[in-house]
């Protein structure tokens, strides 16, 4: 761009040069005379530009528009026409550069004309504002100071030729002038991408240690389904048929590490990201009824387990709603245990939400009944259906004296309020026959079933007559 525009202007300059040489020739000249001398003297004055003005014959300046001594002609120049040489001063003007512009015929007769250098490096000085550009003609060099060099051989690869005189422009490619030249003109370009670099590295260390987090990590193992859910079946005491099943979480690693739930789900109840896990636990076990297609003869109940966190606001509303659309269509409910781990607030919000979940007819169970510290207040906020017996008491019930108590506790509460006894975590027959005498409704623990996949658990439902 900038080395057209000086082609431009110094094509403009020669084209003087060569509008003077055509004027002084049509003045026909034969010998040098004063009248000659001031006529050429004249086109100096009005044509801008150019320096002097001399007349050839014979390969021999006779003229001249120069005082004084004649001068001689330049070496190196031969009859031709728009020939063009860069001199370094001559005897007219010593320590001035100089563009001479010969047009001569064959005979060795025409004019030379002398540009001042002046007019030339001022215009290249003006253009190249950062960048250094220079004129090349033959192997000289003229630089913006005014300089003339014989040129090295090795050019810059930035230029342009001109097409209407044997002259070419130059853009040095210095690396220093390249960056004094970004440092000002980019200056707030330089600012802001420093700023977008500052802002991108910081978020994506932030991305980093985010990846590192469990958050992340769970986010990512539900998506790819590798937190997923099992089924431990429940089932009446009396007749030992399943009634239902207990949804318990699994989390596998693409490297086939299982993750714990008691490890996993209290970080994501801290975290927030039980509300999720909760969310795609009901999403997947209604499929799961969908895909089975099968409409069960007698009610089947399948418990979900629940956090305090889950009481914060209306999701877990929404998604037992929506989980109910689709379970009653093959006669199957929905039961929430509410651990005592972690205690759900009473208040406002979570009243409601109780009492929004009761209309839509699910059913609540208090999970680890007597192991944490919210078991009598829970009563009366929840009016639980069921109880469950936590397997710590199921454990010791043939040996412990306290255990035999406190499930017996258990039991009378129930029956006055009206709430059926799961107990958990039955391993024995000896375990089963002592809570059967004892009055315990439903059981489930290893000695029925292990918690399995959902295809395992229809598949037990299919035998259970
Ligand atoms: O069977 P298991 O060892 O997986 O259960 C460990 C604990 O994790 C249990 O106390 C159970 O209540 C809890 N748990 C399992 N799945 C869920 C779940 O989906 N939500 C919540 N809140 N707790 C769960
Ligand atoms: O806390 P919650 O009751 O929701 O969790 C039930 C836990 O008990 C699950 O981790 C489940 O795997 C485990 N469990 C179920 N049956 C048995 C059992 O017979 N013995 C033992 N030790 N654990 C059991
Ligand atoms: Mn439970």
């Amino acid at each position: 761009m900038r080395l057209t525009r000086a082609v431009k202007a110094i094509d403009i300059v020669i084209s003087h040069a060569q509008q003077a040489s055509q004027k002084a020739e049509s003045l026909k000249p034969r010998s040098c005379g004063d009248a000659l001398q001031t006529n050429l003297r004249t086109l100096v004055a009005r044509i801008p530009d150019i320096r002097s003005i001399s007349l050839i014959d014979d390969n021999k300046i006779f003229c001249s528009s120069v005082y004084g001594q004649l001068p001689s002609l330049p070496s190196g120049m031969d009859n031709a026409k728009d020939k063009l040489m860069i001199m370094n001063g001559n005897n007219i003007t010593p320590y001035r550069s100089l563009l001479v512009y010969q047009n001569a015929d064959n005979q060795g007769s025409g004019s030379l004309i002398g540009i001042d250098g002046y007019y030339i490096f001022n215009t290249l000085k003006l253009l190249s504002s950062d960048t250094t550009m220079y004129l090349k003609v033959g192997n000289k060099e003229m630089y913006i100071t005014g300089e003339v060099l014989t040129s090295s051989g090795e050019n810059d690869i930035n230029s342009k030729k001109s097409l209407e005189f044997p002259y070419s422009i130059f853009l040095k490619s210095d690396y220093k002038n390249f960056i004094s030249y970004f440092l000002r003109i980019e200056y707030a370009s330089m600012i802001v991408i420093i700023i977008i670099s500052i802002f991108l590295s910081r978020l994506y260390y932030h991305y980093l240690s985010y990846k590192q987090t469990m958050e992340y990590r769970i986010r990512n193992a539900l998506r790819e389904g590798k937190i997923f859910p099992v089924i431990q079946p429940i089932v009446s005491a009396n007749t030992g048929k399943i009634i239902g099943g207990e949804i318990l979480m699994r989390w596998t690693t693409s490297e086939g590490k299982s993750i714990p739930p008691d490890l996993f789900i209290p970080i994501a109840e801290s975290n927030g990201m039980i509300k999720s896990i909760t969310t795609k636990t009901f999403q997947t076990i209604s499929n799961d009824f969908m895909k089975n297609n099968n409409i069960y003869k007698d009610n089947i109940l399948i418990f979900f387990n629940v956090s305090s966190a889950n009481f914060d606001d209306e999701t877990l509303l929404r998604d037992c709603n929506a989980s109910a659309e689709v379970l009653n269509r093959y006669n199957v409910s929905i039961g929430l245990e509410i651990t005592e781990r972690t205690t759900v607030d009473e208040n406002d919000c979570s009243r409601h939400i109780i009492e929004e979940l009761r209309k839509s007819g699910v059913t609540i169970a208090l999970d680890d009944f007597g192991t944490g510290n919210a078991n009598y207040m829970y009563i009366k906020q929840f009016e639980p259906n069921f109880i469950k017996i936590d397997k710590t008491f199921t454990r010791k019930i043939d040996s412990d004296k306290f255990s035999i108590t406190s499930v017996q506790s258990m039991l009378s509460l129930g029956k006055s309020i009206e709430c059926k006894i799961i107990a958990e975590g039955i391993e024995t027959e000896s375990q089963r026959q002592i809570l059967y005498d004892m009055g315990v409704d439903f059981f489930q623990g290893y000695l029925y079933s292990k918690p399995v996949p959902l295809a395992d658990f229809f598949a037990k439902l299919k035998d259970n007559t």
